[in-house]
């Protein structure tokens, strides 16, 4: 069975570690945002789609759910005696990977051809592909001003209001290589637990994918990641409810209405199933919060038997 998913960061990360618990790596194909990608000391760093390669290989800082366990910050200590601006915590072994990224692109690889590189040297099977080659960049209208997304989430701890968003570059960027394939090809395709505006949003903004899942001959999976009107981690409930979206799992079915087919409900929201169902979108009720590997394995497995029940 194909799989294929879209993911964010922190908590796609650890939806997919439940995920190639239960089906071959070999089978899954990751569509990454890119949105949050930005560039430091002249590296061109892409969180997320490191976050879901250190976690899946292992390698994660477990704690904070990004960067690498162990981790010293030398490098980022050092560059404070030039002046630079430091809030953006690149530990040392991450700095390799962002350092052979830069090179790679410099040398005129894609960013696909580089994530691949990145997955392989990180002994991982599946494929994980941003979902362009082009830039795109997620940018925050609030009321400190315009703010890129790390500006917005790391240096501002995500405090100030957000009134608009977009995702610069994405009207002109291209889906880059298998992207549109993995849409119309899986057998199941799941929406990781990410936030809907600016983690999948991006995804979303790049012409043709959405009319891609919309058109997919496999059912469309996502797991909701506001639970009691709350998000476990993160901006998504704050965020949504400013930009005018119910910030609740009826919001995220909305959201997604035009091409999602079921959504996975946490028990907490199990009173919401029917307006979900209003919206277009079969509910599923399920214990969604991932605190071990038994239960990101079951969620998983939930997913998939969701899709199933649904050709
Ligand atoms: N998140 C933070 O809250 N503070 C950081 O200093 C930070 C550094 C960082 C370095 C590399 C990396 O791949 C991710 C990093 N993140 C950090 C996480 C990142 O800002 C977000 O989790 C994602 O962009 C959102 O998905």
């Amino acid at each position: 069975m194909k799989v294929t998913a879209l993911a964010g960061g922190v908590g796609a990360a650890r939806f997919l570690e439940g995920l190639i618990a239960v089906a071959p790596q070999e089978d899954i194909t990751v569509i990454s945002n890119i949105g949050d990608d930005e560039e430091f000391f002249g590296l061109h760093v892409s969180p997320d789609i490191d976050i879901v390669i250190y976690t899946l290989a292992g390698a994660i800082d477990t704690e904070k759910g990004w960067g690498l366990k162990g981790e010293t910050f030398r490098a980022l200590d050092a560059l404070k005696r030039f002046g630079y601006d430091t809030w953006f915590g690149l530990g040392d072994g991450d700095l390799a990977t962002h350092a052979h990224r830069t090179d790679m692109l410099r040398n005129g690889a894609t960013l696909s051809e580089v994530t691949r590189s990145i997955v392989d040297a990180f002994g991982l099977r599946l494929k994980l592909l941003p979902v362009s080659d082009d830039r795109v960049r997620t940018v925050l209208s609030t009321d400190a001003g315009d703010l890129a997304f790390q500006e917005y989430f790391v240096k501002h701890g995500t405090e100030p209001e957000v009134r608009n968003v977009r995702f610069n570059g994405a009207e002109t960027a291209r889906p880059a290589p298998g992207v549109l394939e993995a849409i119309r090809t899986a057998d199941v395709i799941a929406v990781a637990p990410s936030n809907p505006v600016v983690s999948l949003g991006p995804i979303l903004a790049v012409p043709g994918v959405r009319e891609a899942l919309s058109a997919a001959r496999a059912p469309v999976v996502a797991v909701s990641p506001i639970i009691g009107g709350k998000t476990i981690k993160g901006p998504a409930d704050r965020m949504m409810a400013s930009l005018g979206i119910t910030p609740t799992a009826v919001g995220v079915a909305e959201t997604y209405s035009d091409f999602l087919d079921v959504l996975v409900i946490d028990e907490e929201d199990r009173a919401l199933a029917p307006a979900v169902e209003a919206a277009g979108v079969r509910a599923v009720v399920a214990q969604t919060i991932m605190r071990g590997p038994e239960e990101k394995r079951a969620l998983a497995e939930i997913v998939l038997a969701a899709a199933i029940a649904d050709r």
